[in-house]
């Protein structure tokens, strides 16, 4: 059987690396819309040597007979025509932040928690990028031994924030002042992503928080966060420090991981073998390594994690949640 798929933010970094996933994972597309703001409507978009007319999206584009929407177009679109789409009997699966802590509304990482598309209300959230690296490895470990405390300091790419990040780098390395970033990124760290809150966090490190408490079902889970964008293109990279209820094998922990589907171990620090950015870079998977005790708490351990915030952290996850819908026969 095929399906009716459309891509809300057909033109965009991340909807047009869903329309390269779908046609790499032979997705059974019967039919394909693409819908984009007014600016972008009329564009030509080619999937499989055939092109396609990007459209405007509207309401009424969901009176059309779509099964799955995969949206890309940031979260004050989704919060608008979203809701519109699903009470049309579409089934929306959202890359925005706008629906993922809503309690009725699934945040999914196949790998991790699948069981969660079962409940959905016509909206499923895919996770922060971010987030959805981290949580393979934490899920593996979390089943094993329990965990008590999870501190993430990540090592964020420019194309997190889309072509504006991505400009912001390569013109500054030329010395262009940014227009994406309240300082140069170019030979540079920021210790900012997203916009500050009240309590000094900014949103990136608060979504890391709350959405790996919901995706590990584990509410009281403590998790504290520093993201920073540093001057890479694409993938994400995070030191992820955990401490755990119970005792572990360093071995046991290493083979737990490579046996977690979707992680791969690259852990061989004596031949300079980690997980970097740009190995990383166009690949699905999570990359796990530097596995090592923190020897300054009891069953405390580090872990380096590395995956395509594009690929795994968005356009791939969103696709794989869309094929666990077709899987469990939930459309
Ligand atoms: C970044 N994580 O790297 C962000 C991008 O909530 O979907 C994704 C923002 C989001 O800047």
């Amino acid at each position: 059987k095929k399906f009716n798929i459309a891509v809300v933010g057909a033109t965009g970094m991340v909807g047009q690396k869903m329309l390269e996933v779908l046609a790499e994972r032979d997705f059974p597309i019967d039919h394909l819309y693409l819908f984009a703001s007014s600016k972008s409507a009329g564009k030509e978009v080619e999937y499989r040597g055939k092109k396609y007319i990007v459209e405007e999206l509207k309401e009424s584009s969901f009176d059309q007979d779509i099964d799955i929407a995969l949206f890309s177009a940031g979260a004050s679109i989704s919060k608008k025509f979203s809701p519109i789409a699903a009470s049309k009997g579409v089934i929306v699966v959202d890359n925005s932040s706008a629906f993922r802590m809503d309690e009725k509304v699934p945040l999914v990482v196949p790998e991790v928690n699948p069981e969660d598309v079962e409940w959905h209300n016509g909206i499923i959230a895919n996770p922060n990028c971010s987030t959805i690296q981290a949580m393979l490895p934490l899920k593996a470990l979390h089943e094993k031994y329990i965990l008590k405390r999870v501190i993430y300091s990540t090592y964020q790419a420019v194309s997190g924030s889309g072509v504006k990040g991505y400009r912001d780098l390569k013109e500054g390395i030329q010395g262009k002042d940014p227009i994406c970033y309240p300082h140069p990124i170019a030979f540079n760290c920021l210790p900012h992503i997203d916009d500050f809150l009240e309590n000094g966090y900014t949103k990136e490190e608060m979504k890391m928080v709350n959405e790996s408490r919901k995706i590990l079902h584990a509410p009281s889970l403590k998790v504290t966060a520093t993201t920073v964008r540093v001057p890479v293109f694409y993938g994400h990279s995070e030191s992820i420090n955990l401490e755990f209820e119970r005792s572990f094998k360093l071995e046991e922990v290493r083979k737990t991981l490579e046996e977690m589907p979707g992680i791969i171990v690259m852990d061989d620090p004596k031949n300079n073998v980690y997980p970097l950015a740009r190995i990383s870079e166009n690949k699905d998977e999570v990359f796990v390594g530097r596995i090592r005790r923190d020897e300054s708490i009891e069953n405390g351990l580090n872990l380096w994690v590395v995956a395509d915030n594009i690929r795994k952290g968005a356009a791939t996850n969103t696709v794989q949640i869309a094929e666990l819908l077709i899987e469990k026969q939930l459309l």
